[in-house]
């Protein structure tokens, strides 16, 4: 494919209008897939297994007779350890124990105080009981995001996880599986779809229902994730995955050029952004792009993302940059700059923050251990990458001394009566001491 990638001048009168349209996004909403959806969602319901077990059959041409050919326990994920290499599969474990020991540091403890009237109160932390994690088939199907899913939710104390994933003509994805093994999964059903979010939502007679669904998928899996919010909680609904790249000019700009396609290879509509004040060196990554894009087995999805969302954009200096940036709140942002500290503290709004010229996305996509399921399409203004306290809750404690029962029933009983619940007034006032 050829073409040209977008260039844009921070300082040009319709830069906020260009970077607008650049950025639109319009987040799935097709009513004919919404109509499917639904209609899978009640067969579920209604019809529990028999119903997973026909669409699996249809749509994954598959032959089980019954929901138990589709179930594989721990025992059974564990066999696809030895159908791995001995090299994928010490990559799989170092990855799980970086990710392991950095969402360590992120369990909530419960805590508490005590007033001066002897009430003691606080903050009890719990884990969520079970948790479904949902995994793609296909060339989606990520061992790494089996990792990010499930190694917060085992930290966290969570009970019971159950992936699903749809395995199309039968054929295992070994990978994935091993890395479900490595990172603790419980029990694997290989349904896929609106089908499977239905049955971890209402549960069947093989699926148990769920507290809370995660994992990224299809337009399907995601209409039916935004249908059964509220039956559970909910991940995120992910668009597509970006990067900004903030250089200084003074990295390699094949290696800029690089992490570009990184994420540009994710999928057509996926978007990468290169910020710098430095015109040659645009000029220079715009030619390492032309360069390496030939040499990409996946051309054709980077170049297109390339193409259509990409952007190679020129700024003042690095204030107007940290200002692009915070405008545009990435997914993923890579300060490839001297020092990098020195611009951290003005970072607003970036799902994940790689620092410095070494520290490229890929890295923090793997193995570095942060998490990589990451806000996207701007929603980094109001929320933070997965993590431990996604499958965390908290509780409020309260343990009234006597003192603490009739002073604070003073109060209430004024409040009460002022929204006219005398019962509520009463209750308070039986502990006033006389
Ligand atoms: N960059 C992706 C995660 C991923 N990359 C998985 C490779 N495998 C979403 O942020
Ligand atoms: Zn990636």
């Amino acid at each position: 494919m050829s073409g040209s990638i977008t260039r844009l001048h921070a300082n040009q009168a319709d830069f906020e209008q260009r970077l607008s349209q650049l950025l639109a996004w319009d987040a799935v909403s097709d009513e004919s897939v919404v109509g499917v959806v639904d209609e899978v969602i009640a067969a579920v319901k209604e019809r529990g297994d028999q119903a997973l077990l026909d669409y699996t059959n249809r749509f994954d041409r598959t032959n089980a007779n019954a929901m138990t050919e589709l179930v594989m326990d721990k025992v059974q994920i564990a066999q696809s350890l030895s159908m791995i290499s001995a090299e994928e599969r010490a990559a799989l474990e170092t990855a799980a124990h970086r990710i392991r020991s950095y969402h360590e540091h992120q369990k909530q403890d419960s805590w508490s105080y005590t007033e001066a009237d002897g009430t003691v109160l606080g903050q009890q932390i719990t884990a969520l009981e079970k948790v479904g994690v949902y995994v793609p088939g296909g060339k989606a199907a990520y061992p790494s995001t089996v990792l990010m899913d499930v190694i917060p939710a085992k930290v966290a104390g969570v009970e019971q996880i159950v992936m699903t994933s749809p395995t199309p003509d039968g054929e295992i994805n070994h990978i994935v599986l091993a890395a479900a093994a490595i990172a603790g999964v419980d029990q694997v059903i290989t349904v896929g779809g609106a089908q499977a979010i239905a049955a971890l939502a209402y549960g069947t007679d093989t699926i148990p229902q769920v507290d809370k669904i995660v994992g990224p998928g299809n337009i399907f899996v995601a209409t039916a994730k935004r249908q059964v919010f509220g039956q559970v909680g909910l991940d995120m609904i992910a668009g597509p995955s970006e990067i900004l790249v903030i250089c200084d000019g003074q990295t390699d700009p094949d290696w800029i050029a690089m992490d570009l396609f990184s994420q540009a290879e994710h999928d057509e509509d996926a978007q990468s952004i290169l910020v710098c004040p430095d015109a040659d060196f645009i000029d220079q990554v715009e030619a390492s792009i032309k360069k390496l894009l030939p040499t990409l087995e996946r051309e054709a999805i980077a170049s297109a993302s390339l193409y259509n969302r990409g952007a190679l954009i020129q700024v003042e200096d690095m204030a107007q940059a940290i200002a692009v940036c915070n405008r545009i709140a990435p997914e993923h942002l890579e300060l490839s700059v001297e020092d990098p500290e020195a611009l951290l503290p003005q970072i607003k709004h970036a799902g994940a923050i790689f620092m410095g010229r070494y520290t490229s996305e890929a890295l923090g996509d793997y193995c570095a251990g942060p998490n990589h399921v990451l806000p996207t399409s701007g929603t980094v203004r109001f929320s933070s990458p997965l993590g431990v306290y996604d499958f965390q809750k908290r509780s409020s404690i309260i343990h009234c001394s006597e003192e603490g029962a009739s002073e604070l029933g003073k109060v209430a009983s004024v409040l009460a009566r002022g929204e006219s619940l005398t019962a509520h007034a009463r209750s308070a006032e039986y502990r006033i001491k006389k």
